[in-house]
């Protein structure tokens, strides 16, 4: 029914007045008794007003400057909440904006729902050019796990309800959801409107592999000289931390974590061998993965890395059974969640569990000892300008008394030196750039976790990877967020000494050296600092933690001290006609 036949319906008095309600309203009632109430957000044509309304009914609505920061804000919103974040988008250039986000949350397997306004479906159709025409939901479809529209407004409640069901339920991943114009207007009668609504039950049911998988992996374990455990992102996402904890220290296992995965036991534990990962990648016998894919970031579990050629075996839990076998065989699938999994293999390893010989995690022992010690005076250099020790042996620090505070993390150097030097104590307090190693996804990330959370953030950047994200430093000092962007300011990507061989142009990595980032923070009302020294940047972190002020620190980086890709320089194709010049 439209906004005028209902008016007729009431004007003629066959009825009494109705209560109505529409499908701007629809949506909201839809989201909230799901427990959504936080919306990443870019306005417009035809979502501007579903924005206030969502805002005016309470929801907490963050506006961005543009779509990819908002989609990364709800890509890891979901991660951090088992909820799907949620962003919404105008039609067609703000829907692709906020796609490569959705395409990014379902790689990582996290719950993201897109909400994007189209336009008229009869015009976009028959192809008769309506204003931002586009067959949005074509589009989406190949790049999310599930693609759906709604076109009445009766429907919404069980549009949204599958959009949240298919986002979190098995893998998690990303969901499209299509709402033209035309629907938001839409009215019906209000009591019906409420009765059309769905509360999802048990949204991401346990999933238990049976008696026999567990009997297996148990098997292939006892008989594994030397085992190793590795925990990656899908168990941090799991929120069954000590499950997790209980098993790793029941087993004796050591263990190393992922990127994201770092913290969820402390990585301060005895059985954290991160500092001895080349030697457990290559000498261990027998591999647990816990939510962790053997993707390229474990170089498919082979090559000279694990000590090829070998014969390990392998034990995977993983949610989704088409991970198993998927780059190397898996001795031991173990289909199922995390927590009921971990949980069943506890119960039968019993109190007498045989921990692994001291032969091996002292072996281990020795080595974190000694790269440790090795690494320790580079992290006390004072070094003016800073190098990427100096500066993150300060920040390492910091982190160590603020537990609490979360560490976004991006670039190339910038993130693979973080990644070792930084140490988190709790779990889920390390964001960063994923499975695509995406370059500025920190804004959004940044702005999500302070939203989400409310603990202080820190985002410690690349320069490059800032500036695809850096105009959200106004959203971050609108919004007030106790946010300390802390850019590694090195001038270019990876280093800030390339040259055009021809003489004409700056070299294709560089940017103007030193730029003056701060004044960007300063622009919005924010506080900018300039930090040459460790000592100015450890001064200025802890300050801005401290006082939860929004805070840009500009780190001076000596242009020289980077690599080229960081640690992934041999995944660059090499010319070898160049080389011959
Ligand atoms: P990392 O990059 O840290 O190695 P990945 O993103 O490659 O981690 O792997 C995460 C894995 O965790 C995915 O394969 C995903 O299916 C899985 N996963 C996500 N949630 C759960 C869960 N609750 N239980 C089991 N597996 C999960
Ligand atoms: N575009 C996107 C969206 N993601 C990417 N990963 C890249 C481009 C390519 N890229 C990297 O892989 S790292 C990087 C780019 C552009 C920037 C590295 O420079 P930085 O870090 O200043 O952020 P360092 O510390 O100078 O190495
Ligand atoms: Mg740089």
């Amino acid at each position: 029914m439209t906004i005028s036949e209902s008016a007729e319906k009431m004007a003629d008095g066959a009825q009494e007045p109705q209560e109505l309600t529409d499908g701007f309203h629809l949506i909201i009632d839809a989201l909230k008794l799901n427990g959504i109430e936080n919306i990443y957000h870019v306005p417009g044509i035809p979502v501007t007003d579903l924005g206030r309304m969502m805002q005016a009914e309470g929801m907490r609505v963050v506006s961005f400057r543009h779509e990819s920061n908002a989609g990364n804000a709800a890509a890891i919103a979901g991660y951090l909440t088992r909820k799907p974040g949620v962003c919404l988008t105008v039609s067609a250039p703000g829907f692709l904006n906020g796609l490569v986000s959705l395409a990014h949350a379902t790689t990582n397997c996290w719950p993201m729902i897109l909400i994007s306004g189209s336009s008229e479906r009869e015009i976009v159709d028959l192809q008769q050019g309506d204003y931002e025409e586009m067959d949005q939901l074509a589009i989406a479809k190949p790049l999310c796990k599930a693609a759906y529209r709604i076109l009445h407004a009766e429907d919404i409640g069980l549009g949204v309800a599958r959009a949240i069901r298919s986002a979190v339920s098995g893998r998690p991943g990303g969901v499209y959801l299509d709402v033209p114009a035309s629907l938001l207007g839409q009215v019906m009668d209000a009591a019906e409107g409420a009765k059309s609504l769905i509360k999802v039950v048990e949204p991401a049911p346990a999933q238990l592999p049976g008696p026999a998988a567990i009997d297996r992996a148990l098997d292939v374990l006892k008989g594994a000289k030397k085992p190793l455990i590795i925990l990656g992102k899908g168990a941090s996402y799991a929120q069954a931390d000590d499950v997790v904890r209980n098993f790793v220290e029941t087993s004796g296992i050591p263990y190393i974590a992922m990127s994201m995965a770092k913290g969820l036991l402390p990585d301060d534990h005895p059985q954290y061998a991160g500092a001895a990962r080349s030697l457990v990648l290559k000498e261990s016998d027998c591999v647990m993965l816990v939510g962790a894919r053997l993707n390229w970031l474990l170089s498919h579990g082979k090559g000279k890395q694990w000590g090829e050629p070998h014969s390990k075996k392998f034990i995977h839990i993983d949610i989704d059974p088409k991970e198993m076998d998927s780059n190397q065989p898996i001795a031991a699938p173990l289909v199922g969640d995390i927590e009921s999994t971990l949980t069943a293999l506890l119960e039968k390893m019993g109190s007498d569990w045989k921990k692994p010989s001291d032969e091996w995690t002292g072996a281990i022992r020795t080595k974190v000892e000694s790269n440790v010690a090795k690494m320790a005076p580079k992290l006390q250099n004072n070094n003016v300008p800073m190098d990427f020790h100096g500066a993150l042996g300060r920040l390492k620090r910091v982190f160590a008394d603020n537990p609490d505070a979360i560490l976004v993390n991006e670039g190339a150097n910038t993130l693979d030196f973080a990644r070792s030097i930084i140490d988190m104590h709790k779990p889920r307090k390390r964001l960063d750039v994923g499975t695509w190693g995406v370059m500025g996804i920190g804004m959004g990330t940044a702005i999500a976790a302070a939203v989400e959370t409310g603990n202080p953030v820190v985002a410690v950047e690349g320069d490059s990877a800032f500036g695809f994200c850096g105009m959200e430093v106004e959203t971050i000092c609108r919004y007030k967020l106790p946010i300390c962007v802390v850019i590694f300011n090195n001038s270019g990507i990876y280093r800030g000494t390339d040259t055009d061989p021809t003489g004409r142009d700056p070299g294709t990595t560089v940017f103007v050296p030193e730029s003056k980032y701060e004044m960007m923070m300063e622009a919005f009302g924010g506080e900018g600092v300039i930090a040459r020294s460790p000592d100015d940047l450890e001064r200025a972190v802890r300050e801005a933690i401290e006082n939860r002020k929004p805070t840009l620190v500009n780190a001076i980086i000596d242009p020289q001290a980077g690599t080229e890709s960081g640690r992934i320089g041999n995944l660059n194709p090499q010319s070898v006609v160049s080389k011959k010049k």
